[in-house]
This record gives structure tokens, C-alpha cells and sequence, in this order.
């Protein structure tokens, strides 16, 4: 991982380096990392008393030493203006990671903002406006009049509901208890927005609202769990690439068997084995492939459906779980409800009905013939897999099954169904709230959600997306998210964006930028004329940004003290380690200034009521925002405070904390361990989960109009969009295009051959790739990167979602034609197979 960096020599660190808290930023996994720094005319030396280490440096040390770092987790950054050499290493003793880094968060250092060292140079570092024509710095105060000036004479003349919002509402980077409480209280505190959206969806809404109806929060167990279970059912979802230190240390040694010592501790007098696992993804993952190799191929089942039947699938597993009688009777008797649901699903907040077991079972009793003929999958395997989940162990103890999914599900077909569906199986054989069980998402970010109540907000609430293309909405406040590459239907969305913001941008360039009111005037009626002035707030220049009128320039993780919580709840502070980048401030600060200037435009406008709405944004530092927002109003939160938080380390605690003890913070394992659930009356609901096809509308006349399914999704290397990956040879010399992973049989049938640019494209529009020769793919199944700024796979996803506005971006269907031999950009490129190997 030095790759570039041009570092021939790394400073040893010295043993009075500042050493602080780092949880990395990227994934969910959220692992523990430490930020050692010190002055840069300074190093330790190799004797024990000289170095961080304490060890003694000149001898070659053991091989699982942690006495050491790479290139990657080294830089020089600010440190109250002062240049300090920074080492950003993984901790060996968080228990999430035990020392593990990942190809992400092992470059945390290498993709901070470095003058001295050149990199992620593209950060903003100052508030930047439209004016003569481009965008030109400016100061904070002049930014936030102009953006504070439009937005208060728009919500004044047509009300909130003209005002649009598009915000982060996770952890990590871009979010955390800090900042999604800042925004939030200004959008749901200080005023009543309704046509918001989250970050990578066009609504306001959870991606899993079928569980959390049932009762069932989504993060219920613990990481632990991963290793005590009998058997894990992963749908949808590829942890090796996307969930790495999860799956490496803690699914793995389970597969290894490493971990039978810890099960037999735990359970004594039931029988272990190592654990087996249930894949169900439509495409053989690498995921797949290192199971295979580390738990042997017998004890690996991959369901390799028909793309989106996975709801099909699961009801036959449940039909057939409760009629081999492998259910856990005595606590659906204890903790689920016999009440029958009322209506027939068809209600669009609610499209699933919640009942009884018996209803249930009854309401999605499919033959296992019938699941075989729809998902591809032998009747055989899904047998197999109902006994592997759920056949009770030798002597009749019950198997511990973790069911964990992600975005194969929630961003598959029938979104709302399909998680109850799987829930069901869950409740069915009682693994909530045990050890060795839960049913979870695996996430995408750390979360950090903590907002005043958004009831007004509605379900379904607004497709917003769709609303901008319709023409509504007059502001668009953007926050650490780029439609451009994030979106569904992103092709139509772009065009009509540019052609709104560019209306407003044109009216811009026809006055003098001193002349505010004029300049107000102005904006005002090309609103007035179906434009749309937009405020983009991130910490990079975005793609959605060039066609924004004000860029705010944020501070990410690292360069503010932030909190999150990952996927097993565990709580941390990441301690700011170094200085952001010019004028650049914390979200959760800007979201106050905003407040601040709105409510002096709205004093200024006489219109003291609802100026005095804005009250209560006095905030300096991050860490008052976080005692206004997490502290005061969070579960558990009033034992919570920066300073407790420092002291837990890169443990933490797990949420929600139950009190302060002995110095410490007390967390919560697992969820639902005494039973009960998130409903009034603490029962848990089955549901009825008809199958209905494809869901989304326009999938079905798509799949049967274009011969490729384009699948799409994440890669190892990339993080999300790439907002910072663009800045870094490492992965923009490994991925200078979106792959597609092609099948040779399907290259051959369009003459290309491997890193040809082709174009992918179907009724909802086109995009590029780079062909990427995959034989143990199914012919006829391509899977493109997801997200990627040089091909947006979003161009070609259709607008169709499910009722409560959830996006569908694994069912595409598309055409590929060749474009071009591969450039010279793809000359220098391996095209290995990707499958993993234990040797
Ligand atoms: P994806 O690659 O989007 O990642 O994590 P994952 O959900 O694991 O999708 C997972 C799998 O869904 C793919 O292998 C795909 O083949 C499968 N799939 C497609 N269609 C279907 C279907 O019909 N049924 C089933 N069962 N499976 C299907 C996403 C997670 O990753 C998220 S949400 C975020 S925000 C993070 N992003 C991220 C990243 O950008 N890069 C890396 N390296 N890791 C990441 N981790 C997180
Ligand atoms: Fe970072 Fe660990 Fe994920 S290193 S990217 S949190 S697996």
C-alpha cells in the first residue's frame, strides 16, 4: 500500500507521541484505529524507552507484531496550525478488529488532507458562490446571508414545504450524533420540512420499516454472535468486500472452527460443530469463495437464486420450517402475538399485513416445488437450508441461527415484504435475543442518528426526486451527498436538474453579486420560473455541486471530535487529531450558523414569530451540539458525555447505555433478551408476505425487454462513490472505469474482450464500464460497480421503487455495445480472477 506515495523512510514513533481514539470512518464495521502524532522535526528512536512500542526496535520482531505501519497509515497534516506527522494504525485491542485494518480504513492517513505531502488536495477549504460566472471563495458570512437571504424568502412566500432537503442521516464520515443533530434540529426543530431525502434515496424513510413494524429493531445482536452461531443466512450481501473486519474476525474463525472453544464456554452441554453457512446472492461473490475455503465446501450453501425471488424463497423455507414442527413453540407462545392482522397488504404505508404465526403460515404456505420453479434454486438445497437453519441439534437443542442481510434485500425487489419474510424465519425458530442468533442488517455506514421527531414528515413520505423533476420544490439544501452519482434514475434527474439550477445561475450572472438585494430579487424569479437555487454542503466538490450556486466547506471525522455507533450498536468517539482544511467547520456548525442567519433574515423581514423558531443554536463546539442533541435526548443518553467516552476507548460501550458504573459506561449486548419487542404491547408480529413478482414498476416489462441483468454493488478498494478515492492513484489506477463483470460466453456474443469500454443502456437511460472478464459468472448476469463518478450504474436504474419510496437498484435490466478497445488508462490492468484463495 505505499503505492505512489514516494515515502522511502518512515519516522519511528516516539514514545511520547499524542495518542488518541480513532474509530475509522468508512464502514459500518466502524474498527478501532489509534491517531499517534508528534512535532514533524521530531522522531523516536529504536530503543524501548524511545519509541511507542516500547520495544526494542533494532531486532527483527515476531510476525504478528503490532510494532509497525505501513505507508498508507502515515502523513503530515495541521495540528493547531502546526505541521505534525500523523500515524493512523489499527488498535489490536478493540474487539471489533483485534488489530485487523481494511484496504479502506489502513489508508485513513493517506486520504486525509496533507499540503505538506499533496494529498486530497481536491478538499474545500473555503464557502464558494456563483459570481461572474464560477464558482469564487468567499467568507462564511457572506455564504450564509446569501443562502440564509433565498431560503427565507422562499419558505416566507411559498411556505416549508418549497423548501428541499437531501441529508446524510449516518455515522462516520459525513454524519454522526453531532451533525444529524444539527441538521436535524434546524430542518425538524426550527422548521417543519417535509420533502426530505437521506443520502442514498430519494425519501425520507427506513430501509427497513417491515422489521421495525414487526417489533424488531434492525441491529439486535452483537458481533460476538457471528461466532457462536450454528449456522449464519447472509442475503444479500458480500462481507468480505463490504463488511471486511466483521466477516475476517469474527464469521471466519467461526467457518475455521476457531471458535468451538468459546461456544462450548458458553453452551455447555449442547453439541457444537463449526459453524455452516447460507449464502443466497444471485452471483457467485468472493465472499462465497472464501467460505468455501476456510469452512470446506460441504459447509457452505449458496442459494443462487433467480436475481430479486428472494421473498419466494424464504416463505418456502418458513412453510417448510413449521412443517417439519423445527419451530421454537414456546417462544412464539411467549414473545410474538396471536392477534390475526386486519386487511390484505395492499396499503401502501403498510404493504405487508402483521399478524399471528398461525396466520402467517397459513397466509404463505408455498409448495417447495413452486419456490424451486421461481428462484432457480433446487427443491434439494432448500430443504437443506431449512435444516441447516433450523433442524434442531443431536439431543434436541435448538440451533443458533444469525440471519444477517444488506443491500441485495433492501435495495432488491419488494423491499417491505421481503425483510418481513425473513423476519418471519427468524421469530419462527426464536433466534432474537439469544446468543448465536439475531436478525440483522449488516449496514452500510456507522449510524449516528439523533433528530427531533419527524412524524410531519409522513408515510409513504414524498418521492422527492421525482417532485424536483416534476419542477417543485425552490431551494435544495444538499448535505455531504451526490445525486449525481447516488440516484436512481439518475440520467433524467441530471437533466432536468442542470436545466433548474442553470436558469437560477443564469439569472445570477445578469446583476452585480454586491448587490444583495438584487441579487435576492433576482434568484427569486427565476424561481418563480421553475428554477432552483442549491446549497451544496460537503467536504469534497461533488458532481451534484457544479451545478449548485453555494458550496459550504465541511470538516469530516478526524478533524472534529465525532461520535457513531456501529453494527452492533458499540459507541466510540473518534478525538480530533488534526485540523480541517482551511475554513472549514463541523456540519453540525454550519447547520447552526444557518439557523443564526435565518433567524436574523426573518427578524429583519418583521417576522418575529417565527424568527424566534430558530432559538437555541448557540453552539461553539461540536461537543455542544452533541450535550443538546445525543445527551439530552437519546436513549440512555444522559450517561453519555465526551469525557466518559474518551475514557471507553475504542470499546465503547453498546448501545443504549443503562448507566454509569465504576467509571464506566454501561451498555446493552444484545437486544430483546428478556423477550420482549419494540411493540405496545411487547409481542413481536409475524406478517404476511405474499409473493407478488417483480414489485418495482417497469421491472417486469424491462427484464423481458433487454438480455443482460446488470446487478451493481460495491467493490473491496472503493469507498462508496469514491468522493475521495478520485484523489488516490491506488484506486483510480486499479479502477479507472466502473468493472463489469461479464461472463466469456456474453463477451464473445458482443465481441469484447477484457478492459474494452462498453455502454450499457436500457429504457431508463446509459452509462460506460470496463469489461471485466468473470467466468464464474452466469451467463446472461453482469455486475457493475455501483456509484462510480467515470460511469454512474445509476443512469440505467429505472424511477420504479417500492410503495414507501425504497429504490431498487439491484433489478436491471440492460443491453451492452461495445464503445472502444480498452484506452490507454486500462493498459496496465490485471484481470485475475477475483476468487479468493486460501494458499
Ligand atoms: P452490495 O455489493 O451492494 O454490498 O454492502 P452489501 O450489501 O454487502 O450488494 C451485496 C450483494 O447483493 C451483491 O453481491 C449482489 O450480487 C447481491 N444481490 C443482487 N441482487 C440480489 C437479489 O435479488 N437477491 C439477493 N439475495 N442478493 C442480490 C453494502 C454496504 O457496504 C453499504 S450499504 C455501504 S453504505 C458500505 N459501502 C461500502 C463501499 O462503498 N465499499 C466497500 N468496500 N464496503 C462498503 N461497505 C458498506
Ligand atoms: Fe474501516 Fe474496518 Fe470497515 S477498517 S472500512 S471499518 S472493515
Amino acid at each position: 500500500m505505499a503505492y505512489k506515495r514516494q515515502i522511502d523512510r518512515l519516522p519511528i514513533i516516539p514514545a511520547n507521541a499524542r495518542k488518541q481514539n480513532v474509530v475509522c470512518h468508512y464502514c459500518i464495521v466502524g474498527c478501532g484505529y489509534h491517531a499517534y502524532s508528534w512535532p514533524a522535526n521530531k522522531q523516536g528512536g529504536t530503543a524501548p524507552d524511545q519509541n511507542a512500542f516500547g520495544v526494542d526496535l533494532s531486532e527483527q520482531q515476531y510476525a504478528e507484531t503490532d510494532a509497525w505501519y505501513s505507508p498508507s497509515m502515515y502523513n503530515i497534516v495541521k495540528q493547531d496550525g502546526k505541521d505534525v506527522h500523523i500515524v493512523i494504525k489499527p488498535d489490536h485491542e478493540c474487539v471489533v478488529n483485534s488489530g485487523l485494518g481494511s484496504v479502506r480504513g489502513a489508508r485513513m492517513a493517506e486520504m486525509s488532507y496533507s499540503q505538506a505531502r499533496s494529498t486530497q488536495q481536491q478538499r474545500l477549504t473555503d464557502p464558494l458562490v456563483w459570481r461572474y460566472g464560477q464558482m469564487q471563495p468567499t467568507s462564511w458570512e457572506d455564504a450564509l446571508d446569501l443562502v440564509a437571504r433565498v431560503t427565507a424568502r422562499v419558505v416566507a412566500d411559498k411556505g416549508e414545504d418549497a423548501l428541499f432537503v437531501s441529508a446524510f442521516d449516518h455515522g462516520g464520515a459525513g454524519g454522526g450524533y453531532e451533525n444529524t443533530w444539527g441538521t436535524g434540529k434546524l430542518y425538524f426543530g426550527a422548521m417543519k420540512v417535509k420533502n426530505i431525502r437521506i443520502h442514498n434515496r430519494p425519501a425520507y424513510n427506513s430501509e427497513v420499516h417491515a422489521t421495525r413494524d414487526m417489533g424488531v429493531g434492525e441491529l439486535n445482536n452483537c458481533y460476538e454472535d457471528a461466532e457462536l452461531a450454528d449456522t449464519i443466512m447472509v442475503v444479500g450481501a458480500n462481507p468480505l468486500e463490504t463488511q471486511t473486519n466483521y466477516f475476517l474476525n469474527h464469521w471466519v474463525p467461526n467457518l475455521r472452527g476457531s471458535s468451538l472453544g468459546k461456544k462450548d464456554e458458553q453452551f455447555s452441554g449442547e453439541p457444537h460443530d463449526r459453524g455452516r453457512i447460507v449464502i443466497v446472492d444471485p452471483r457467485r461473490t468472493v465472499t462465497v469463495a472464501a467460505c468455501e475455503a476456510e469452512a470446506g465446501a460441504e459447509n457452505v450453501l449458496h442459494l443462487q437464486i433467480k436475481s430479486g425471488t428472494d421473498l419466494a424463497l424464504f416463505n418456502a423455507l418458513f412453510t417448510e420450517i413449521s412443517e417439519q414442527g423445527w419451530v421454537d413453540q414456546e417462544f412464539i407462545d411467549a414473545s410474538t402475538s396471536d392477534q390475526e392482522g386486519e386487511g390484505d397488504g395492499s396499503d401502501p404505508a403498510r404493504p405487508g399485513v402483521l399478524t399471528s404465526f398461525a396466520a402467517a403460515r397459513e397466509g404463505n404456505r408455498v409448495a417447495i416445488e413452486e419456490a424451486a420453479e421461481i428462484t432457480g434454486v433446487s427443491a434439494d438445497d432448500i430443504r437443506k437450508a431449512a435444516a441447516w437453519i433450523a433442524e434442531p441439534k443431536e439431543g434436541g437443542a435448538r440451533r443458533r441461527t444469525m440471519f444477517a442481510y444488506e443491500k441485495g434485500l433492501i435495495w432488491g425487489n419488494d423491499n417491505y415484504r421481503t425483510n418481513g419474510a425473513l423476519v418471519n424465519i427468524a421469530l419462527a425458530t426464536g433466534n432474537v435475543g439469544r446468543p448465536g442468533g439475531g436478525v440483522v442488517r449488516l449496514g452500510g455506514h456507522q449510524e449516528g442518528y439523533a433528530r427531533p421527531a419527524d412524524g410531519h414528515v409522513g408515510r409513504p413520505s414524498a418521492y422527492v426526486d421525482r417532485l424536483l423533476i416534476e419542477g417543485q420544490g425552490g431551494v435544495h439544501h444538499i448535505w455531504g451527498c451526490d445525486h449525481y452519482k447516488t440516484t436512481l434514475n439518475a440520467a433524467e434527474f441530471k437533466r432536468v436538474y442542470k436545466q433548474r439550477t442553470d436558469k437560477v445561475k443564469d439569472a445570477m450572472n445578469a446583476v452585480p453579486y454586491g448587490d444583495r438585494d438584487a441579487m435576492v430579487e433576482a434568484i427569486v424569479a427565476a424561481i418563480d420560473d421553475g428554477g432552483l437555487f442549491a446549497v451544496d454542503v460537503d467536504i469534497v466538490p461533488t458532481k451534484i455541486g457544479e451545478a449548485c450556486h453555494v458550496m459550504l466547506p465541511a470538516a469530516t471525522s478526524g478533524e472534529m471530535n465525532l461520535t457513531s455507533m456501529n453494527g452492533e450498536r458499540r459507541m466510540r468517539i473518534t478525538e480530533r487529531y488534526m485540523d480541517p482544511p482551511g475554513q472549514a467547520m463541523p456540519d453540525c456548525l454550519i447547520a447552526a450558523r444557518i439557523a443564526n442567519h435565518m433567524q436574523q433574515v426573518f427578524t429583519d423581514l418583521g417576522k418575529a414569530d417565527i424568527a424566534a423558531n430558530f432559538d437555541g443554536f448557540e453552539w461553539e463546539t461540536e461537543e455542544d451540539a452533541f450535550m443538546d442533541g445525543y445527551h439530552a435526548t437519546a436513549h440512555g443518553g444522559e450517561h453519555v458525555t465526551y469525557e466518559r467516552l474518551r475514557a471507553m476507548g475504542t470499546n465503547g460501550f453498546q448501545e443504549p447505555a443503562t448507566g454509569f458504573e465504576d467509571g464506566k459506561i454501561v451498555g446493552t449486548q444484545r437486544l430483546y433478551t428478556d423477550g420482549k419487542f419494540g411493540t405496545e404491547d411487547g409481542k413481536a408480529r409475524f406478517m404476511v408476505t405474499a409473493w407478488r413478482g417483480l414489485q418495482a414498476p417497469g421491472k417486469t416489462e424491462q427484464q423481458a425487454a433487454y438480455p443482460f441483468l446488470i446487478n451493481n454493488g460495491r467493490a473491496n478498494q472503493v469507498w462508496q462513490s469514491a468522493y475521495l478515492d478520485v484523489e488516490n492513484d491506488f484506486v483510480m489506477d486499479r479502477w479507472p472505469f466502473p468493472f463489469i463483470e461479464m461472463h466469456p460466453d456474453d463477451m464473445a456474443k458482443i465481441g469484447v474482450k477484457e478492459g474494452d469500454l462498453v455502454e450499457v443502456y436500457n429504457d431508463a437511460g446509459a452509462t460506460q464500464a470496463m469489461v471485466y472478464p468473470t467466468p464464474s459468472a452466469r451467463p446472461g448476469e453482469t455486475f457493475m460497480l455501483f456509484a462510480y463518478p467515470t460511469g454512474v450504474q445509476g443512469n440505467v436504474v429505472n424511477a420504479g421503487t417500492n410503495e414507501l419510496h425504497i429504490p431498487n437498484y439491484k433489478q436491471t435490466w440492460g443491453n451492452i455495445r461495445k464503445i472502444a478497445d480498452a484506452p490507454a488508462s486500462v493498459a496496465h490492468l490485471s484481470f485475475k480472477s477475483k476468487e479468493y484463495s486460501a494458499a
